[in-house]
């Protein structure tokens, strides 16, 4: 069992003003339940973000599976955003030189683990992000992992970690993905961000369910702090 500071404090310690300000969110929210709002049109994923805003920190988004793209999508989500108050996590697996990638008032999380079977992100690979992350603290808010307690001795409480592959119930799907409770990712694995798709966006009411997934992440964090 992981015993960390508080999102409160961590805000405080966090360089970079994103970082900053998601851990803000999520200490004035009460929220660790960041929805992967992997849908096919801007306007499901709207609706998507305005119904199930109010239970989240921040929504994820890939803008690349959206079919019918438009250059006022993006105002458009962002206004859902501020309404409810939660950030915008663009999942782009973004990789290219340097000059291409330059921060404009973003932060990035650092994929050091991944979720699905087989996958190559572990060992040297996941130090290796550590490291980088230490050195570029002012544009690298954490990371996407999946078991940081198995792997940092002690935790930077400046970086935050967000975690895919999570379900009410542990298993995974046809392809890979493999899923663990939100309980387990929070107080067993050390993670603080709990990422949920399917799990909420497929249910019969997606409302509903982010309040479930939300109530669930909270207690976890909750007992994480004691
Ligand atoms: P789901 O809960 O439906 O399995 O979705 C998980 C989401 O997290 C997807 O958007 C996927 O792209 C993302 N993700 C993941 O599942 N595993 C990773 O290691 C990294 C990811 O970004």
């Amino acid at each position: 069992k992981v015993v960390r500071k508080g999102f409160g404090e961590r805000a405080g310690l966090a360089t970079n003003p994103m970082g900053k300000r998601l851990f803000e969110v999520m200490e004035a929210k009460q929220r660790i339940l960041c929805v992967a709002a992997d849908v096919g049109t801007t306007t499901e994923l709207l609706d998507l973000a305005d119904k199930i805003g109010p239970e989240i920190c921040m929504l994820k988004t890939h803008g690349d599976i959206l079919s019918d793209f438009t250059s006022d999508f993006g105002s458009n989500l962002r206004s859902i955003a501020e309404r409810h108050n939660f950030l915008i996590f663009e999942d782009h697996k973004f990789a290219d030189i340097g000059n291409t990638g330059l921060p404009k008032e973003r932060g990035l999380l650092l994929l050091s683990e991944m979720s699905s079977a087989g996958n190559l992100a572990h060992g040297d690979y996941t130090a290796a992000a550590v490291k980088i992350a230490e050195q570029h603290s002012d544009f690298v808010i954490g990371f996407i992992s999946v078991n940081p307690a198995s792997w940092l001795v002690t935790p930077s409480p400046a970086f935050i970690h967000a975690t895919p592959g999570v379900q009410l119930e542990a298993g995974g799907d046809s392809l890979g993905q493999q899923y663990n409770t939100p309980h387990s990712v929070i107080n067993d694995r050390g993670s603080d961000i709990i990422i949920v798709g399917r799990g909420i966006i497929k249910a019969s009411n997606p409302a509903e369910t982010a309040r479930e997934y939300r109530i669930q992440g909270w207690q976890a964090y909750q007992s994480s702090l004691s």
